[in-house]
């Protein structure tokens, strides 16, 4: 059948897109929204048109998978014209999202309809390109650049109600009966003299000039979040020739911007990142029939920093938690900490004070273990010490309900030797959250020996509905993500050594686009995390830090000095106790690039990402990626480690590798993988 039909409800022609899963606006959608259009105009009976979609949603966009293939034509920007070029009135009827092309497709339509629960926004600064089939110039012209601008440069989609009161929709209409609701619009129409045309439109554009201090202050409230990326400052310049260009000329604009942007790498690296967390969502060798299993209740051990974190995700979500500690005293400290970070967010807009309210309520602290024994699924997050992890598998093995999960947020330790505490080894797996665990997106779902599918089925299913992105990962030292840290970590030491200073090694990676260099994350850590102050020999830099209470951040100062606001700067105290470390090393001193330090730090996480994937510890390359841009901030627009590896070359990473090793006379250790990828041309995704 095909992808577009249309039916007649007298004199209104309906035509319907059913093109599963979000009705992307791929080359048969467009020919058939073409065709639709010359019957509509070769039938006089016709006198308006209704464009709806059947499924989940209205057009989710330009289907993203045609990208980077010849185009076949008609392309979505003649369609649109063809939509807005119509005699008869075009409405568009939208339900679920109507995103990127898919609201450029609507901004053709002379008129927007929408239900309550629909969203519209333009999302393709999200894919490092911006909308290509006319949005940066209708857009503005429908909603003015105030509201335009912010939607078009951050990609966040507005809820229908909002839309309506900015112009962009028509009218909201029941969520029942969209096309009917159409159809019924479309008629009240007919009559009319003239409809609103949005590229013609002049009533709104002239409002804000191009050289108003308004775009400056937009930069500066909204850019910071966005450094490094090449799409937004694309989109701001299309928006403006909207309001300096006549409509025909800002469209020339447009695509030209479009597509220099759609050739380049970060919108290739983008386009991956999209489909890598679709693709981590898919877990390798379980039985596609595989039931999830009802979850209702959430039971957590420990309200301290994560065990609160974790808990707000699910109370934010509508599930009851049960959160435990051992004393009151701390008890009411995590409680009243998740409600004041409710509150904090509340005052910043995000919940009301009836959904701070709801989310509380849902909340049972307690000190009794027992009162875990009905939940569905228990989450520990103790002490990381494995003989207290076991002894709260055991006992909780004793207490929960069988059949329930049983979960620990270890950052490090073997899932496996906890499981074996059990007699439901098969219920038990890690959820890794990361911190602030109420804000992170990333989840680290470890999969256990014995850990059965529909557990696992249950957490990926989870993690959707508390809104992460979860991905899959063996138990193996520190799993997917902290496990990649460690080489990193040897290596920022390692230069120090040789003369390189930790603001040097920070740099070169906040330079490429991470949020913090590894000293940087020391200092925020804590030095003295597992350092042991009776034992200490002064052996390391960390020791000798740790003894001068130099411990980071929260004493002020660590590798680096902190002002009161925390603001780091360059400490002539540790430079001086590098220097003798490195005295006494013996190790040549000299000046590395940065270049160098960015590839002696990052060319080690490769190596580890790749033996992480030989052992099978990810289930693909992608999702390593997945895990270091929404654990750890790797700037989406490199597309994560292994895909950044990909674009500059498996050889030439295998050569750094090699020469790295050689300049500190050590062997390399290349992994195979990686060694026989190179060797063959190859790459990770
Ligand atoms: C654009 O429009 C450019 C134009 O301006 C200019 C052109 C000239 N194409 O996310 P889900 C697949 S750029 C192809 O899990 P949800 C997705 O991979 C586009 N495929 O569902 C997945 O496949 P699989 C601007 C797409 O309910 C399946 O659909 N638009 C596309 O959680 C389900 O997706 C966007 O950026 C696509 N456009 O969320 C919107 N979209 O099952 C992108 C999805 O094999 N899409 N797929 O893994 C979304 O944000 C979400 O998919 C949406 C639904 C919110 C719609």
């Amino acid at each position: 059948m095909s992808v577009i039909t249309t039916r007649r409800e007298g004199e209104v022609l309906v035509v319907t897109s059913n093109n599963p899963p979000v009705n992307a606006l791929g080359q048969a959608v467009r020919a058939g929204l073409a065709d639709a259009m010359a019957e509509a105009a070769g039938d006089d009976a016709i006198q308006a048109v209704v464009i709806c979609c059947e499924g989940r949603t209205f057009f989710a966009g330009a289907d993203i998978t045609e990208f980077g293939k010849p185009p076949v034509g008609p392309s979505l920007p003649e369609v649109i014209d063809a939509i807005e070029a119509s005699a008869k009135p075009v409405v568009a009827a939208i339900h679920g999202t109507a995103l990127g092309g898919g609201l450029e497709v609507a901004l053709g339509c002379h008129y927007r309809i929408a239900v309550a629960s629909a969203r519209l926004g333009l999302p393709e600064v999200k894919l490092g390109i911006l909308p290509g089939a006319g949005g940066t110039q209708r857009l503005p012209r429908v909603v003015g650049v105030a509201e335009a601008l912010p939607m078009i440069v951050t990609g966040n989609p507005i809820p229908a109600a909002q839309a309506g009161k900015i112009g962009l929709v028509d009218k909201l209409v029941a969520e029942d009966g969209l096309a009917e609701s159409g159809v019924a619009f479309a008629r009240s129409v007919i009559g009319k003299a003239d409809h609103p045309v949005s590229s013609k439109r002049t009533d709104k554009i002239g409002e804000i000039p191009s050289d108003s201090d308004f775009f400056d202050e937009f930069r500066k409230t909204q850019m910071r979040r966005l450094k490094g990326f090449e799409a937004p400052e694309a989109c701001i310049e299309a928006v403006k020739a909207a309001i300096d260009l006549p409509y025909e000329e800002g469209v020339k604009k447009e695509r030209e911007l479009f597509g220099k942007l759609v050739t380049g790498t970060q919108s290739k690296a983008l386009r991956h990142v999209f489909f890598a967390e679709r693709a981590a969502a898919k877990i390798d060798g379980i039985p596609a029939d595989t039931p999830v299993l009802p979850v209702k209740k959430v039971g957590i051990l420990g309200a301290g920093t994560m065990g609160g974190g974790i808990a707000m995700n699910f109370l934010t979500a509508g599930y009851a938690v049960t959160i435990l500690e051992r004393e009151q005293e701390a008890l009411d400290r995590g409680v009243s900490i998740i409600r004041k970070n409710y509150e904090r967010s509340a005052a910043k807009g995000r919940f009301t004070a009836d959904q701070v309210e709801r989310a509380m309520g849902l909340l049972t602290p307690t000190l009794d273990m027992n009162d875990l024994a009905d939940c569905d699924l228990v989450i520990e997050a103790v002490f990381e010490n494995m003989d207290v992890k076991k002894d709260v598998f055991r006992k909780l093995d004793g207490i929960v309900k069988p059949g329930a999960i049983l979960a620990s947020n270890t950052s490090y330790l073997n899932v496996d030797e906890m499981a074996a505490e059990t007699k439901r080894p098969g219920s038990v797996l890690g959820l890794h959250f990361f911190s602030p665990a109420n804000v992170m997106r990333l989840l680290e779902i470890v999969r256990a020996a014995k850990t059965e599918p529909a557990v696992l089925k249950t957490a990926m299913d989870l993690a959707k509905k508390i809104g992460k992105v979860a991905v899959v990962s063996g138990v193996c030292f520190g799993f997917i993500g902290n496990r990649m840290l460690s080489p990193r970590q040897r290596a920022a030491q390692a230069m120090l050594l040789q003369g390189a200073k930790p603001w040097d090694v920070d740099k070169a990676l906040t330079d490429f686009g991470m949020p913090m260099g590894p000293f940087q994350m020391s200092d925020l850590a804590g030095l003295d995390l597992g350092w042991d102050k009776a034992n200490s020999k002064s052996e390391t830099i960390r020791d000798v830090l740790c003894e001068r209470d130099r411990r980071g951040q929260k004493t002020g100062k660590g590798f680096y000095d902190y002002d009161e606001n925390r603001r780091p700067s360059p400490s002539k105290e540790v430079e001086a106790i590098i220097d003798e470390f490195a005295a006494k090393s013996g190790l040549e001193q000299r000046v590395f690039s940065q270049d160098e330090i960015r590839e002696r730090l990052l060319f080690p996480m490769i190596n580890e990402g790749a033996k992480i994937l030989e052992e099978g510890m990810a289930q693909r390359a992608s999702d390593i990626d997945t895990v270091w841009i929404n654990g750890y901030g790797w700037p989406a627009y490199t597309g994560g480690p292994m895909f950044w590896a990909d674009t500059i070359g498996l050889d030439k990473v295998v050569a750094g590798l090699k020469a790295h090793a050689a300049a500190s006379g050590a062997e390399p250790d290349i992994c195979k993988l990686l060694e026989d990828k190179a060797a063959k041309g190859e790459t990770f995704n």
